[in-house]
């Protein structure tokens, strides 16, 4: 049995791109791998976060996993800030991963955007906290999409490198755990860019807690161009915006894209939009409900993200402890 660790940042209410890219994935690998999903709230304040709502988004996002059907009994689910290893083993890889290396990582570019030097340190070490959050499990196999690749090898580069620097072979090698075609899902203002939970305009997302009106709503705004639907994929040539809604209507309904242009050849955007709306309505809203019902017993949520830790800390802590043995730390006796 694999174990598997993945993250996802409480840095907005979960989008759907979070849901057809991650979370879905997440649910069928309980059944068969050692799981552990971390809500990485340290990774969330590598850009400002107003401390009350980064409070309510963690709680909202351990609703959210819940909802979606993680379980706490087949999976260990928790919050990163409450498991210190996270911390203290990333400290030891930012004195391990080479400033050469960092400066290569094109997400550093992206987030940081034109100025630079007013980006966090904590944006700029950001993978070697990623390499810490996996390795402190040895987990060796970590569900990524296309962006995540570069962090991944860093984070390989910085085991290979400890295990170099001090003589052993403690940390393995992490494989990215691949599931066929992950779906991107794209802004609904601009189909160039991805759907993010943080981009300023709520337009441009379907969160995961938009009630049916909302979703109806952003659909409709959401943009598209004047040619009607082509009945095959080649036709989505330079059309990123009505391809992203194509792919988005196939995710949900568990079919190709080649498919739903099938079914919907000729159609313009005004009935396609009614099709897509009903079907995010009907996948998304017993999600929403779950959520809203779950976030109403805050000592419950709060109780299973507690004993979530206590059974990371069960694995991260021991490896914690012979990294820095291997470091040359004096143990606390
Ligand atoms: N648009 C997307 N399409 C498909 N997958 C997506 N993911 C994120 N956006 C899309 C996947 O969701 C997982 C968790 O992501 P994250 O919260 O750790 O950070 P992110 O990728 O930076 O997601 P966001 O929503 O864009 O967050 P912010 O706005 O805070 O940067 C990852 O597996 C990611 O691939």
């Amino acid at each position: 049995m694999q174990r598997v660790f993945s993250g996802i940042q409480p840095s907005g209410v979960p989008t759907l791109g979070n849901y057809l890219g991650a979370i879905r994935n997440w649910v069928p690998m309980q059944d068969q791998h050692e799981c552990l999903f971390c809500i990485v709230d340290l990774h969330a304040i590598t850009q400002f976060q107003e401390p009350a709502q980064l409070l309510a988004q963690t709680r909202e996002m351990a609703a959210t996993l819940l909802a979606c059907g993680l379980s706490p009994e087949k999976c260990v689910l928790f919050v990163q800030s409450h498991v210190p290893a996270h911390a203290e083993l990333g400290w030891i890889f930012n004195c391990v991963a080479r400033l050469g290396w960092l400066n290569r990582m094109t997400q550093f570019k992206d987030k940081a955007g034109k100025d630079r030097e007013a980006a966090s340190s904590g944006l700029y070490v950001y993978p070697n906290l990623m390499a810490a959050d996996i390795l402190a499990y040895k987990a060796t196999s970590v569900p990524v999409g296309d962006d995540q690749r570069q962090h991944l090898e860093l984070a390989n580069d910085i085991a290979q490198k400890f295990n170099h620097d001090y003589g052993t072979d403690f940390f393995p090698r992490i494989e990215p755990f691949i599931q066929g075609v992950a779906a991107r899902v794209m802004s609904l203002r601009d189909g160039t860019k991805k759907m993010s939970k943080s981009d300023p305009s709520d337009q441009s997302r379907i969160n995961l807690n938009d009630d049916a009106d909302t979703i109806a709503l952003k659909i409709r705004r959401a943009r598209t161009d004047a040619e009607p639907l082509p009945g095959h994929l080649a036709g989505l040539e330079g059309r990123a915006e009505a391809r992203n809604l194509v792919g988005i209507l196939a995710a949900v309904t568990g079919t190709l894209p080649e498919n739903v242009l099938r079914e919907h050849e000729g159609q313009g955007f005004g009935a396609f939009k009614e099709v897509l709306t009903e079907a995010l309505v009907a996948h998304l809203a017993p999600i929403r409900k779950e959520m809203l019902r779950l976030l109403e017993d805050e000592p419950a949520l709060d109780a299973a993200l507690r004993r979530g830790a206590e059974r990371a800390e069960a694995i991260a802590n021991p490896i914690l402890a012979e990294a820095k043995r291997l470091v040359g730390f004096l143990p606390r006796r």
